[in-house]
């Protein structure tokens, strides 16, 4: 299935979301460089698992005291190392980190993805 092209429709008891000129699902084709799933969409996407802001150590979507906590337990190796927990981008955890997530949690710097 090309994504792109085809369009939407509806009416008050179907909502359809279709692609390019393919009137039904055919199945699955394959060789030994691609795999293709034509028909209807296969899958529906699903939300990324993991954390989404960098700092956000607990995965809640909020940076919060709870955060700064966790990132100096790991800038003090109490903890195993997290992702999203270094936040200086300098391929460490230490009291950089810690300021830098309190910072976020105080909304005194923007929030930014992981
Ligand atoms: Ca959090
Ligand atoms: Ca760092």
């Amino acid at each position: 299935m090309l994504s792109g092209g085809g369009g939407e429709c509806s009416s008050t008891g179907y909502y359809l979301w279709h692609t390019t000129g393919q009137p039904s699902a055919i199945g699955i084709s394959s060789s030994a460089s691609y795999t293709n799933y034509a028909g209807f969409w296969y899958t529906i996407p699903q939300p990324q698992e993991g954390c989404y802001y960098l700092g956000d150590i607990n995965c809640d979507d909020v940076i919060d005291i709870s955060d700064v906590i966790l990132v100096l337990r790991l800038a003090l190796q109490l903890d195993s190392p997290k992702p999203c927990s270094d936040i200086n981008g300098d391929s460490g955890v230490d009291i950089s980190d810690v300021i830098l997530t309190l910072r976020m949690a105080l909304l005194l710097d923007g929030w930014r993805a992981c």
